[in-house]
């Protein structure tokens, strides 16, 4: 049991850390004995108005960390379809507490709901098994993680709890254990610790139900019409549950299951309708790691015009690729323009020089293991000068291009315009939400000088505000006659797509593709670049967070500059 003298008033101990006790408790959305051995965790910080209350449990085993939410909530909703404005549990984990800022691959940002409703924000959905039930006065949340390194006592782990209280479909407050500034799902930095404890020698650990569970579960979500032969799956399934249900079942056979779910899955075959979809393909973890010939990141300052007759002083980034070398004009590259989403700046997807952020070690390591050629990639910001997505493209063509395309080796000859036009096969722009905003207005107004789009979880907007959600069918008409009036022909001008089932974004962006569908003399819908002009990959799980839209950009990378 817990000697309560030597925790503070929120139940955290002499070192301010949340403290797991050794021992293994069943996932059923019941409260165990067990956890009786824990100490109690309060939030430490509330913003928003609200009577919720709730507290915390850790537990551990050499498998896993086991937390419990109680919830006191009298009014629970799901109404939102953004999955942090329903009422739920947010797990944050730095599993070697290394504090660094920016998510690695040993970070993780986890949700559920009151229902059990699963989301993802940074990590692999199988680590996560959970169990939810309702109480009278609120809920309860049984939450395991499975660890990736070995825990051992004494270990300190990062760790954030956050509860989401929503009324409606908003969040009107968060409860939160370490954080004050409700910035851990950007800052890994802001989590606080939890340290292993109360293992005993020759102590050992329950079974290991829940990587098979976890993985029966997200096997059963994966979308049965899209292979040819799914009954092996639901064989393999089924096989594994019967095994679950036998009471004398030892973990040799349990991990077998696993083993042969997993085998199973490596075997499914798409349909010829699936493979003609772009498959989502998550980025390996080697991509994360720093690479070992890192491009370097430039800075670069220049004049916009501004709404007001003048100019604004603005920055972007520049990404060179390793072996980028001024003085060699003859070696040329592409070049690729990423825009941030709304609230965020040109140093989001980057930093700055001397950064090594995520997405750059990405970029890093598919250059040098042979995925993608060498290319230019830059950053800009459509805050400041008109500071208005939809006049962003003039910027792009009148200063940007002229500026970036002329100081580094590309296919740009000189400034004007019809040398941005002869070049336009070596051009790209993408973005993520207002930035995937930007690039439809781009698609509008640049397709002259850019042959590739990647617009990601954002829609259109030349017909409205959430305009691709609201008139789909306009929108879709819109970008077809851009297309049919520009003169060029469909395989010059791609558009790659992207967004995830929980983005918030996918209800507008969904409809549009739809009816961009349609327009197949304009937009030929294939992810046979030989065939088609257009794909839109949909991510299971994906939500609007940049941890899904880096895996994105891994995916359509390749895609671009084959000619
Ligand atoms: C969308 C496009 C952009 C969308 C949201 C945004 C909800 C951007 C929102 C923001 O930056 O606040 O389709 O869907």
């Amino acid at each position: 049991m817990v000697n309560e003298a030597n925790f503070d008033k929120y139940g955290l101990d002499q070192n301010g850390r949340m403290v797991a006790v050794f021992g293994t408790p069943v996932i059923d959305g019941k409260i165990d004995e067990i956890w009786n051995t824990a100490p109690t965790v309060s939030p430490r910080y509330i913003s928003g108005n609200t009577d919720t209350t709730a507290s915390f449990k850790a537990l551990w085993d050499d498998n896993a960390l086991y937390i419990l939410a109680i919830v006191k909530d009298n009014e629970l909703s799901a109404l939102s379809d953004n999955p942090p404005n329903q009422d739920s549990l947010e797990i944050f984990m730095d599993e070697n507490n290394d504090k660094v800022r920016d998510y690695d691959v040993d970070d993780l940002h986890f949700r559920v709901n009151f229902e059990n409703r699963q989301s993802v924000d940074i990590g692999e959905a199988e680590r996560f098994y959970t169990c939810s039930s309702k109480t009278e006065d609120g809920y309860i949340i049984e939450a395991r993680i499975a660890f990736r390194s070995k825990p051992e006592n004494g270990k300190v782990i990062g760790l954030e709890l956050q509860i989401n209280d929503a009324r409606g479909a908003n969040r009107v407050a968060t409860l939160n254990v370490f954080d004050s500034t409700g910035s851990a799902w950007i800052d890994v930095s802001k989590f606080g610790e939890l340290v292993l404890t109360g293992k005993a020698d020759g102590a050992v650990s329950g079974l290991n139900l829940y990587d098979l569970l976890a993985l029966i579960n997200t096997s059963k979500k994966l979308k049965t019409e899209r292979y040819k032969n799914p009954d092996l799956l639901a064989e393999a399934i089924k096989n594994a549950e019967a095994v679950l249900a036998d009471k004398n079942l030892t973990q040799e056979q349990i991990d077998s299951e696993y083993r042969k779910i997993k085998e199973v899955i490596s075997r499914l075959e798409l349909t010829d309708e699936a493979a003609n979809e772009k498959q989502f393909r998550p980025v390996p973890g080697e991509y994360r790691q720093l690479c070992s010939k890192p491009g370097s990141i430039e800075r670069i300052e220049y004049y916009a015009d501004n709404l007001d007759g003048g100019k604004d002083l603005k920055r972007l980034n520049v990404y060179l690729p390793y072996g980028y070398d001024p003085a060699d004009k003859d070696r040329k590259y592409n070049v690729l323009y990423l825009m941030h989403g709304g609230g965020e700046n040109e140093n989001l997807l980057f930093g700055g020089p001397g950064e090594n952020k995520e997405l750059k070690k990405i970029i890093d390591n598919m250059i040098e293991k042979g995925d993608i050629e060498p290319l230019i990639v830059v950053t800009p910001t459509f805050y400041g000068g008109k500071n208005d997505v939809k006049y962003f493209p003039e910027e792009l063509l009148n200063t940007i291009i002229p500026l970036v395309e002329t100081k580094y080796n590309t296919y740009l000859e000189s400034a004007d315009k019809e040398a941005i036009k002869a070049s336009r096969e070596h051009r790209a722009f993408g973005g993520f939400s207002m930035g995937s905003v930007t690039t439809w207005y781009t698609f509008i107004y640049c397709l002259d000088y850019i042959k590739y789009f990647i617009p990601l979880s954002g829609d259109c907007w030349i017909k409205g505000l959430k305009g691709g959600g609201d008139y789909p069918k306009e929108t879709a008409q819109y970008l077809a006659d851009i297309a049919r009036n520009s003169g060029y022909k469909p395989h010059d001008y791609y558009l790659f797509c992207a967004t995830g089932d929980l983005d918030i974004a996918y209800p507008n962006l969904n409809p549009q593709v739809e009816e961009m569908k349609k327009f197949d003399d304009v937009f030929i819908y294939s992810s046979d670049l030989k065939k088609g002009n257009f794909y839109f990959i949909v991510c299971e799980g994906g939500t609007h967070a940049w941890n899904w839209v880096n895996q994105y950009i891994y995916d359509i990378l390749p895609d671009l500059f084959n000619n």
